[in-house]
This record gives structure tokens, sequence and C-alpha cells, in this order.
């Protein structure tokens, strides 16, 4: 190979002080590792010569703690985007720390060609093999990496041998023209292929390569519980009936699911489930249980943005790469997520809402409407542009202290024009065709927690009038009474 080995500190000497980095990966799949490490290293070194350090980080979804994680407690962070979900990075944005910008997934890319952002001076992308002319060959996730690579002045390899070099071949990079010449993205089901499977950049723009042998550590799920898993037989059940009124076509349509363990039961339970044909996904992240799914055939064809894997599961994947490679595909998030190809396949989508109210508003991000979680993500690109908009969430959190039903969300992320079902633990609101009032009784009935029916159903009968029956000084107050005395069951309305 033609590049300079270089050690990560070494690569780290390339990012200065206030430079845009464009990191590739998308959750910690493919995201760099020691290249983030270093720089943290240098911030901190920096920092103790008393020399400004902070950068501006740009990925593609959220990371691990090895970018995130050590990059905020190394106080190296000046303004961050699109997504994140690290407990440092957390505290860093809501102490003001950071400053972040939290955008649709799929936007970025576009955003960053656009100019919209400011430029990048150098991407830092993982990879499982690079040709000397330039060709890099992704790990487990894409996320904004050839978009990064073609706007750097100096690109930074992170050629991790843990990644399989016969990975080469599971990615299908393709990036649309810019307006006004773009054109449609000619992708009509999950498994087209419509790029080449490798990033093109100039030979000249890699300054070096950092050599890794590294995991992407995705932990696995914790084991089912109750809650989470009846949340999953409901969707499961739900979308059964759709089916069988012909709601949805026979061969069924292509499954977006979020992250997390909710998402993981949802999917396991689709699988279980003998009315629902074999399925195709078109989505962000692949879990755990696609994989399994997929080797049961359940799900005969997956479209991702990452491989998203526990380190078990991810070692059965690479051990098998035959075997999966006209199963899955890795995309970069602006086609993975794009609006345009979420309306044309018809996706259902199934994600997870912080707190929901009685007219369908959901809030993904903030909790009591100030404090950011992780970010809006994928959610919004897939949701506002679905055959069918599936949000999950438990009823209640914090041991009932919370409820996730809510009189008016705290922070709105996916309007009710855009909320098609809720879905909780108690059972399924289909808000279709229904006006505010109809979505308030249906959500509460079937939704709520029966501990905050009542107080939902005294919220509806406070003097709110007109076409979505609000009473404005009585909106918050569930969350009043939780910052107030950290119980919203607490709740007393008073209303002059
Ligand atoms: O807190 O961990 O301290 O117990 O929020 O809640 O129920 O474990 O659910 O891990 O799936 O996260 C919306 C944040 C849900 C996530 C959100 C507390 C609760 C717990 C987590 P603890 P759960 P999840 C694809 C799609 C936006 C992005 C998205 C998310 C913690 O799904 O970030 O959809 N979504 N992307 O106790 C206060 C409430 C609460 C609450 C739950 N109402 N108020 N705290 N919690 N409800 C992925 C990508 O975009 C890459």
């Amino acid at each position: 190979m033609s590049f300079k080995i270089i050690s990560a500190d070494e690569a780290a000497s390339y990012v200065h002080h206030d430079d845009h980095v464009g990191f590739g990966g998308f959750t910690a799949a493919g995201t760099p590792k020691a290249v983030s490490q270093a720089i943290a290293r240098k911030a901190e070194a920096e920092h103790a010569a008393g020399r400004p350090f902070r950068i501006s980080i740009y990925t593609g979804a959220s990371t691990s703690d090895n970018l995130d994680g050590v990059l905020a407690r190394a106080k190296a962070v000046k303004f961050r985007t699109p997504y994140q979900s690290c407990p440092d990075s957390r505290a860093a944005i809501n102490n003001g720390e950071i400053s972040y910008c939290d955008v649709h997934l799929s936007e970025l890319a576009q955003m960053l060609r656009y100019g919209f952002l400011g430029g990048i001076d150098v991407a830092i992308v993982e990879a499982s093999s690079v040709t000397d002319d330039g060709k890099i060959y992704l790990g487990p996730g894409v996320g904004i990496a050839p978009t990064v690579c073609a706007l750097a002045k100096k690109i930074i390899i992170e050629l991790n041998a843990h990644n399989p070099k016969e990975l080469a071949g599971f990615h299908d990079i393709y990036q649309p023209a810019d307006p006004p010449r773009r054109r449609e993205i000619p992708l009509y089901k999950p498994s087209d292929r419509i790029g080449v499977p490798y990033i093109q950049v100039e030979p000249e723009k890699i300054v070096g390569i950092v050599e890794t042998n590294l995991s992407d550590g995705v932990k696995e799920f914790a084991p089912v519980d109750e809650v989470t898993m009846k949340i999953g037989q409901n969707v499961s059940d739900f979308l059964t009936s759709q089916l069988k009124a012909g709601l949805i076509p026979p061969e069924f349509l292509p499954l977006q699911s979020g992250v997390g363990n909710i998402a993981n039961a949802v999917l396991g339970c689709l699988g279980e489930n003998p009315h629902i044909p074999p399925f195709q996904m078109y989505t962000e992240v692949v879990q755990d249980a696609v994989i399994g799914l997929i080797r049961e055939g359940r799900c005969t064809f997956a479209s991702s943005c990452s491989l998203t894997v526990s380190d078990k599961v991810m070692q059965q994947v690479y051990s098998d790469l035959d075997f999966f490679r006209d199963k899955l595909v890795l995309r970069p998030g602006e086609i993975s997520n794009n609006p345009e190809l979420v309306r044309r396949m018809g996706l259902i989508t199934i994600n997870t809402a912080l707190e929901a109210d009685i007219f369908g508003n959901v809030n993904s991000t903030h909790v009591t409407g100030t404090k950011m979680m992780n970010g809006i993500g994928g959610s919004g690109d897939f949701t506002r542009n679905a055959y069918l908009s599936i949000f999950t969430c438990p009823s209640v959190a914090k041991g009932g202290k919370i409820s996730a039903i809510v009189p008016m969300v705290s922070h709105l992320d996916h309007s009710e024009h855009s909320v098609n079902i809720i879905v909780t633990e108690w059972g399924v609101a289909d808000l279709r065709g229904k006006a505010p009032r109809e979505r308030a009784e249906l959500i509460i009935e079937n939704c709520a927690h029966p501990m905050y029916r009542p107080l939902l159903r005294e919220y509806l009968s406070l003097r709110g009038k007109g076409h979505t029956p609000h009473c404005l000084e009585a909106a918050f107050a569930f969350h009043e009474e939780f910052m107030r005395s950290g119980d919203m069951a607490q709740t007393k309305f008073s209303v002059e």
C-alpha cells in the first residue's frame, strides 16, 4: 500500500483547534475509535498548556464512548450534530458546554454539501480495506462518510483489521446530485443496488492510515421484560389485523425499526408471528434481532446504514459473510433514511417516543421539554413519510412517576399530522382519520396507564373548547407537578 502508516497520535496532529471534523460510521458501528481518542488526548494536552482546543463534530448518527464520550470528557467539543447518545456528551449539551444542533439524519449530508454548516477540514473514516488508487471499503457503518470524504481537505483512515476484507461488496455508495440537477433516486425495493461498493477519493487527500484491531463494542440486549414484550405483541397483533383487513398488501411492506430494547422486542414478536409473511427491512440500524430473523428466513432482505449488532452477533455474521452477502446492504444515511424512498416503498415505520400527548403529538427528544436525551435521529425521516407510522413506548417511566401520555407534549418532534398509531403495553390507538377529541379518547382509554386515565379524562373535561380542546392553563400540569414533587400522579388541576 502506498499510503503512510501513522499512529493515532500523529493522525490527531492533523486536527486543529476550531476544525470541522467529519466522522464516518453510524452508531458505534464502523465509527472511528482510535483517532478520536488521540484527539481527546491532544485536547487535554493543549488545555494543560493553556491553549484552546475545541472542534466541531459531524457524524452519521450517535457514536460510542470512544468518540462522543472521550471528546466530551476532554472538553474538546465546540459544536455537535446531528445525533448523540453518550451520557457525558448529553450532560455537556444540557449544561451548555457543547452547542448541539439536532438534525434529521437524512439531511446532514446534503446540508454539508450545500455549505450550510461551513466546510469540513478533516474526514476520519473506518475502513476494512483501501486501494492505492483511493477506493475506501468501509466498515459496518456508513453514515456521512462519502460526503465528508468528498468535502474534506484531509482524510485519515482507520484501517480496522477486526473487519474482514470480505466486507467489501456489502456497501452500496450513492450520492444524489444537488438541486437543481437532482433526479429521482432510482431505488424501488430494499434490495436494489444503485451505486458502487466503495468510496472513491483523491489519493493525495489521504494523509495517513492508522491501523487498528478494535470491535465496535455494542452490548447485548437486556432480556425482554414483560412490558416490552407486551408492546411487541401489541404491534405484531395490530399489523396482523391490518393485513387481514386488507389495509396492508398481502406480500407485506418493508419495515423500519428504531434502536433499543423495544425495537428489538417488536422485531422478535413480528418474526414469531405466523400470520405475518416473510418481510424485508428498509431501515437505518440492523440490530441483533434482525440477524436472527434473516437466519430463520423471516426477514428476507435488510437494507441499512449500519450493522449495529453486539460483538457476539457480529462474530457470527463475520464468520458467515457469504450467507449474508445477498441478504444485506449498507447505504449512506441520506439514502437509508431518504424521505423520497420511504414514501415510494411505503414503509411501515416503528419508533420509540419519550412521551405522546392525548392528541397524538410525539416528543422523542426532550425530557420535560428542556433536557436533551439523544436527538430526533432518523425518526422524523421515516415517520413523516411512512405508509403507516407507529410510535411505541411504555405507558409510564421511572416506576410510574412519569406518565408517557400527557395532556400536551413538552416538546414537539412528530406532529399529530404524521403520527398514525400509538402503542403501549396496554394497547393500540389507531389515529388515522380521527378528529382530536376522538384521538384523545382512544389514546387515554387504550394506551395510558390505568392510574393516569382519571387525570387525563379530567383534563379533557376542563373548560377546553375548540377543535383541539386544550386548556392552556393546565396543559403542562403533569410536567409542573413532576418538577415540583417528582411524581406526575400527584397532579391536581387548579383552573379558575
Ligand atoms: O431512562 O435509562 O435512566 O432508565 O428514558 O427510555 O424506555 O429505555 O427507551 O432506550 O428506546 O429510548 C425516545 C430516548 C427512547 C429513543 C428514546 C427514560 C427512561 C429511560 C430511555 P433510564 P427507554 P429507549 C432510530 C430512530 C429518538 C431517535 C429515534 C430515542 C430512558 O428511542 O432517542 O427514534 N429516539 N431514532 O426511564 C422522562 C419520559 C420518559 C423518560 C422514558 N416521558 N420522561 N424520562 N424515559 N420516557 C435510531 C437512530 O436514529 C440512529
